[in-house]
C-alpha cells in the first residue's frame, strides 16, 4: 500500500542485533540494486518483529471495540476513521461517548457520528462513564447493531482511578455482552516518542491492551517508535493515522513497514517482489 509506505519511510530506529546483522549480511553481498527474491529474510524479520497481524474482521455481533489512550492522542479522530470504514464494509455502526469530561468531546464524537452516518449513545457531560456504556451495550443489543466503537476519557494516565474506571468499563461491557469488548485499543500519538512507550505499558499492564493505533505519522515522527513499542510490550500495531481526514487510516502493513524501515530505496518495481 503505497501511503504507508511513504509514511514510514523515515524510519530510523532500528534497535535489534538481527537487524543490523541482515543490514551486514546485505553489504557482504556487495552491489545488488534491486533486492532479489530475499523475501524469506524479510518475512522472518516481519515475523520477529512486529507479528503477522491481519486486519481483524468482526466476528461476533455486535463487536465491541474500547479505545483508549491519554488526551490528545487522537482517540475521537481514529473511532470517527473506523466507524468510516466499517461503515464503507456494509456494516452498522454505533459509537458511545464515554468520553463525558468535556461537553466538547461529546459533540466532537457527534460530528463524527452524522459525518459517518453511524449512531450515537451519549449522556450529559459529566456523566458516569460506566453508565453510558451500559445504555450503549443495551442499544447495540436492540439494534442489532454489527460495530460499537466507545470513545474514553484519557486525562492523567499516571493516576490509578483512570485506569480503575476503565476497567469498571470493561466489566460493564463484558456484564451486558458475554466475550466483549473484543478489542481494547491504545491510540498512542507517534511524535511522543519515549512516552507512547511508557503509556504502551501502563495501559496494557492495566487494561489487556489488545492492540495499538499509532498517529500522527504524517508529521515529522518517526515510525521506528512502532518496532520499539512492538519489541517493549509485545502488543501488535493495528491501524497507522496519518492524518486527520476520515480516510486517513491505514491498516498496519508488517511487511511493507518493514521492507520500508530496512530499503527505503528500493525502487518500486524491486518492492512489487515482495509483495
Ligand atoms: N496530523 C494528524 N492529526 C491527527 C491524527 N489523529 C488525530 N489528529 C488530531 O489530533 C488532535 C486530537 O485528536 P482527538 O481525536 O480529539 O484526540 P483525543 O483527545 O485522544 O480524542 C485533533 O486535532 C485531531 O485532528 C493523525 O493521524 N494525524
Ligand atoms: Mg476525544
Amino acid at each position: 500500500m503505497e501511503p504507508s509506505w511513504i509514511v514510514v519511510a523515515g524510519a530510523a530506529l532500528v534497535p535489534l542485533g538481527f537487524v543490523a546483522a541482515y543490514l551486514r549480511a546485505r553489504r557482504r553481498r556487495g552491489a545488488q540494486v534491486a533486492p532479489r527474491p530475499a523475501a524469506p529474510p524479510v518475512d522472518r524479520l516481519r515475523e520477529a518483529i512486529l507479528g503477522v497481524v491481519e486486519e481483524p474482521t468482526p466476528s461476533a455481533r455486535p463487536w465491541v471495540v474500547l479505545v483508549t489512550g491519554v488526551n490528545g492522542v487522537g482517540k475521537t479522530t481514529t473511532i470517527g476513521k473506523l466507524a468510516a470504514r466499517h461503515a464503507a464494509a456494509g456494516r452498522s455502526v454505533l459509537l458511545v461517548a464515554g468520553d463525558t469530561f468535556r461537553a466538547a468531546a461529546i459533540d466532537q464524537l457527534a460530528v463524527w457520528a452524522a459525518r459517518t452516518g453511524a449512531e450515537l449513545v451519549r449522556q450529559a457531560p459529566g456523566a458516569n462513564p460506566s453508565a453510558v456504556v451500559f445504555d450503549g451495550m443495551k442499544a447495540a443489543l436492540a439494534r442489532a447493531i454489527d460495530v460499537v466503537l466507545i470513545d474514553t476519557a484519557g486525562r492523567l494516565h499516571t493516576r490509578t482511578n483512570l485506569m480503575d474506571e476503565l476497567r469498571k468499563v470493561q466489566r460493564v461491557i463484558a456484564r451486558e455482552v458475554p466475550g466483549a469488548p473484543h478489542e481494547t485499543l491504545l491510540v498512542l500519538d507517534a511524535t511522543t516518542g519515549q512516552n507512547a512507550i511508557a503509556q504502551a505499558r501502563t495501559f496494557s499492564e492495566a487494561l489487556g491492551v489488545t492492540g495499538i493505533i499509532l498517529t500522527k505519522l504524517d508529521g515529522t515522527a518517526r515510525g521506528g517508535v512502532a518496532i520499539a513499542i512492538r519489541e517493549q510490550t509485545g502488543i501488535p500495531i493495528r491501524y497507522l493515522g496519518v492524518g486527520e481526514g476520515t480516510e486517513d487510516l491505514r491498516p498496519f502493513d508488517a511487511h511493507q513497514f518493514v521492507l520500508a524501515l530496512l530499503e527505503p530505496d528500493v525502487p518500486a518495481a524491486a518492492r512489487a517482489q515482495f509483495a
